[in-house]
């Protein structure tokens, strides 16, 4: 039971704004003592935390500097971009800066003057940081909105991208998809990607701006219209697979792939006035925390969450040293209204003493042993604690027993060894002729061949004579006239019937003399 007093005081902060705060001092029946929340940072301008980057070099524009019309005024093509004039210059950073009323500042690309071949540019978008969106992603263009483009995420820093939302004017043609829009997704396509014509249409280069990634359209499926029903979502976001990470990115790209044509056909006559230029990229969100942070800080050019509940980690996503008495788990939204911390434990606080370095979270009591004993050692671990490694694995000595590399395979090289165990450096048990610490080596007069075998011949003791040479310590590859494991043997001692027999005398001066032939090629006989 809370007293009263702290019943209100951590209810408080707690109608201020769902999952607020990460802990209070309560005073129960027991005496004071924290109480813990599941929490999350509030949302914020992604833009002023972004790093970005525009590709191909040199798609913008103004190096050298060109002139560009509109498609409002296609024949006076006085406007001017020049890079080295601060006054007429339009990098990329303009798509982020906070701008004065009225006045547009923005980003422009060269104009499509090569056409046919496609006019092609990429904005990435990268935070270092695991981003969970809030609300819509804008993207404002000045001069009309590209005809087809499309944007791209990544939830890894950019080493693996997936498609996010489609955009054409004629999605069937352009991707053949067919058009949808988000507002008609249901619960269980919540998540689809889908290609919309809604921002891609031609409306006159002033009146629509905006190319919308919709997260509220998404959300409100959930939430309803105005987002009156969060926990509804917040219970979705907790139970439906995949729904948490769709909403998560660490980077963005904006691959635009075909610029605004002001009409149906490109005018080949005037390619001045078709190019891309974007004012503003408003991308609302919050660091991704795991529930178990609600601040957020710019640290050293990144995002870092300020971990609670004994976590540590960019996005709290590992349990502090010494607090890994269980596996780490994300907080939850649920239970509804405070969620459920899932904070790290201490080592030797959990389970009646059963400490499991983390790589376990569950016990069992043995009760003919009267121990009690970690289940399901994760990580190839085993062993009461976990404390050891599986069978074919080793002691990582870098590494503590709670991490999750303790535990290093074996590799044994399957032909070389003798089975796939090995030391506790690592060393596997050789078969005969075989060495290194995995056994896929030979020992000297040892060669490799599905295994170590021992030397037929080399170039030291085991010589092939009478000129034979010495095919990869495997065997002697004699000449004719010789043979025998090391060529050490005449045709004609080995069978007297080829030397002696009259009727076969011929073939054996022929085999003689090609026998001396071949060795005077090899430059063996000195005539
Ligand atoms: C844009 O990025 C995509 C990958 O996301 C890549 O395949 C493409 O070549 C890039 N285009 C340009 C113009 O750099
Ligand atoms: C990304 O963030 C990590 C963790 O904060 C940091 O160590 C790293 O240097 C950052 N990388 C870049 C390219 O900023
Ligand atoms: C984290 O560890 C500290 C001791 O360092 C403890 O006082 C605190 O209650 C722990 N927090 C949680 C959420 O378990
Ligand atoms: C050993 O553990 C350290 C520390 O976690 C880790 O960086 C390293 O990669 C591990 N070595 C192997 C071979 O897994
Ligand atoms: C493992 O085996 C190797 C090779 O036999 C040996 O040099 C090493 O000392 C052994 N390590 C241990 C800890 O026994
Ligand atoms: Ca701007």
């Amino acid at each position: 039971m809370l007293y009263l007093l702290a019943l209100l005081l951590h209810r408080l902060p707690l109608a201020m704004g769902q999952y607020d705060i990460c802990k209070s001092w309560v005073t129960t029946d027991d005496g004071p003592s924290w109480e813990f929340y599941a929490c999350q940072p509030k949302a914020m301008r992604m833009k002023d935390y972004v790093t970005v980057r525009v590709d191909p070099a040199g798609i913008t524009c103004g190096d050298p500097p060109e002139r560009f019309c509109t498609h409002e005024n296609p024949y006076l093509c006085s406007d001017e971009c020049d890079a080295s004039n601060p006054d007429l210059a339009h990098p990329p950073k303009l798509m982020f800066d906070s701008e004065d009323e009225g006045l547009a500042t923005y980003w422009q690309s060269v104009t499509w003057r090569r056409y046919p071949e496609p006019l092609l540019a990429n904005i990435t978008l990268s935070w270092n940081k695991s981003i969970e969106l809030t609300d819509d992603i804008v993207i404002t263009f000045e001069y009309g909105r590209p005809t087809i483009m499309m944007l791209e995420k990544s939830l890894d820093n950019g080493r693996t991208w997936h498609p996010y939302q489609y955009y054409a004017d004629d999605c069937m043609e352009a991707f053949s998809m067919p058009a949808r829009r988000v507002r008609d997704l249901s619960t269980t396509s919540a998540n689809r990607v889908l290609c919309t014509e809604e921002y891609s249409r031609w409306v006159g280069s002033k009146k629509e701006k905006t190319v919308r990634f919709e997260v509220r359209d998404r959300f409100a499926i959930f939430a309803g219209p105005d987002l009156k029903n969060m926990d509804n979502l917040y219970t979705r976001l907790e139970s439906a697979k995949g729904l948490k990470d769709f909403f998560t990115v660490t980077d963005l790209r904006m691959r635009l792939l075909r610029p605004a044509l002001g009409g149906t056909y490109v005018q080949r006559e005037n390619l001045y006035k078709y190019f891309y230029a974007v004012s503003n990229i408003e991308v609302t969100g919050r660091c991704k925390c795991n529930l178990h942070a609600n601040l957020c800080t710019f640290k050293e050019g990144s995002l870092q969450c300020e971990c609670e509940h004994n976590t540590t980690g960019q996005d709290c996503g590992k349990c502090k040293k010494n607090f890994r008495s269980r596996s780490w788990r994300a907080g939850s939204y649920l239970p509804l209204p405070n969620g459920s911390p899932n904070a790290c434990a201490a080592a030797g606080s959990a389970f009646g003493n059963c400490e499991c370095y983390g790589h376990s979270n569950r016990c069992s009591y043995i009760d003919f042993l009267n121990v009690v004993t970690c289940v399901s050692c994760k990580h190839n671990t085993r062993g009461q604690h976990c404390q050891h490694c599986r069978l074919g694995f080793y002691r990582n000595s870098s590494a503590e027993l709670d991490d999750e590399n303790v535990c290093i395979e074996c590799n044994c090289n399957q032909i070389g060894s003798l089975h796939d165990r090995c030391n506790e450096t690592g060393y596997c048990e050789c078969k005969e002729g075989a060495t290194g610490p995995k056994c896929d080596d030979c020992l000297p007069n040892y060669y490799w061949r599905q295994g170590c075998f021992p030397n037929v011949c080399d170039e030291e003791l085991l010589l092939c004579q009478n000129g034979g040479t010495c095919y990869q310590n495997q065997r002697c590859i004699c000449p004719v006239g010789f043979k025998g494991v090391l060529c050490q043997q005449s045709r004609c001692e080995a069978d007297k019937k080829d030397c002696d027999g009259a009727h076969s005398t011929r073939a054996g001066l022929g085999t003689v003399l090609l026998g001396v032939l071949a060795l005077q090629l090899r430059g063996f006989v000195d005539l």
